[in-house]
């Protein structure tokens, strides 16, 4: 009997051993990663519960790491310490355009599959998009043009300056403004940077009141932006009204037609996590072809694969999605 024993133990160290050493090797369970833009903002811990939910359903454990403020020098850190501990696939949000380029590419080399969600990179294999460029910049310019009453002052309150999402809808705005003569009597006064702190977005959105008194409208493509915006402009009793991107949950308080923020516009970031997920695990399986083809994730949804900027391909997600004092306290309790 205790020979018996003797043996289970030795047998179940052995096996504990594997499973330690071999983190994303053949022999163990393969792990995905999921890198955030930080590790606070809401929006990400939501796009990580889908990241979690969709490795489950594919067998792989899941690790998620992030730099405590949206940095990019922390990412690579980070990027470097999971390729060391040998993950299998690595899903990021950017914190920057191109300099992850060197370090996704050391990664790839050794056979790790590296994706871009949310905010995409130079070098990631895919970008999972959660909307496409033009339509969110659409959105975010015709509310801005129907809140201001279609002339007048607006800024924009973004996250951090070097944030390749936001980098793009800003620019997309610029363009779609520029094309069409009934933009012509709006007046960007400034874009100004909250890098996704709620302090400093605060901060942001009281200057911008204090040195443009003539101010019809702050738009805020980003979630943590949005409510710090909202929270600023409905403080200060102004009459400023707040258009972006938001968490329907953190934002049930400030939309309505008689609110700050009248409506505003997101994407299901669940999904997106979720999304990534399937696509590591379909890249792994060279499932994914060239640009103008289409393939079916494991979950069943198909995605059309497209041409990307910085990354040579992506994939969208979905439409942005627009809440009103209708819908908010319904959508409230999903996201
Ligand atoms: C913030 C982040 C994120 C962006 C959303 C809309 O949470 O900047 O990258 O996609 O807003």
């Amino acid at each position: 009997m205790k020979k018996l024993i003797a043996i289970l133990l030795v047998a179940l160290m052995a096996m504990s051993l594997v499973a330690c050493g071999n983190n994303g090797g053949e022999a163990g369970e393969a792990t995905y990663a999921i890198v955030c833009k930080d590790a606070s903002n809401p929006y990400m811990l939501r796009m990580i519960s889908g990241f979690e939910a969709a490795c489950e359903a594919l067998g792989v454990k899941s690790v998620t790491k992030s730099p405590e403020s949206a940095t990019v020098d922390g990412q690579i850190t980070i990027v470097n310490e999971l390729v060391a501990q040998g993950v299998k696939g690595i899903a990021i949000a950017a914190n920057d355009a191109a300099a992850l380029e060197a370090t996704i590419q050391a990664a790839t080399a050794q056979g790790i599959v590296v994706v871009t969600l949310d905010s995409d990179t130079k070098g990631s294999q895919m970008f999972v998009n959660q909307a496409g460029v033009e339509q969110v910049a659409q959105v975010l310019v015709d509310s801005v043009y129907d809140m201001a009453g279609g002339e007048g002052e607006f800024a924009i309150l973004s996250a951090s300056s070097t944030a390749t999402n936001q980098n793009a809808w800003i620019a997309a705005m610029e363009e779609i403004i520029a094309a069409d003569e009934k933009y012509a009597n709006l007046t960007w006064v400034e874009t100004v940077y909250g890098d996704d702190e709620p302090q400093k977005s605060t901060d942001e959105a009281q200057s911008l009141m204090t040195k443009y008194p003539n101010l019809k409208v702050i738009c805020c493509p980003t979630t943590v932006g949005v409510l710090a915006c909202a929270q600023a402009v409905q403080n200060a009793g102004s009459s400023i009204k707040v258009a972006g991107l938001g968490l329907p949950s953190e934002m049930k308080d400030y939309v309505g037609d008689d609110k700050v923020c009248p409506y505003m516009y997101l994407w299901n970031p669940i999904d997106v996590g979720n999304c990534a997920a399937y696509m590591i695990d379909a890249l792994a399986e060279g499932k994914v072809g060239e640009i103008g083809t289409s393939f079916e994730a494991k979950n069943g949804t198909s995605y059309e694969v497209m041409a990307g900027d910085p990354a040579a391909k992506q994939i969208i997600v979905g439409p942005p999605f627009a809440f009103t004092g209708e819908n908010i306290a319904e959508w409230a309790e999903v996201y």
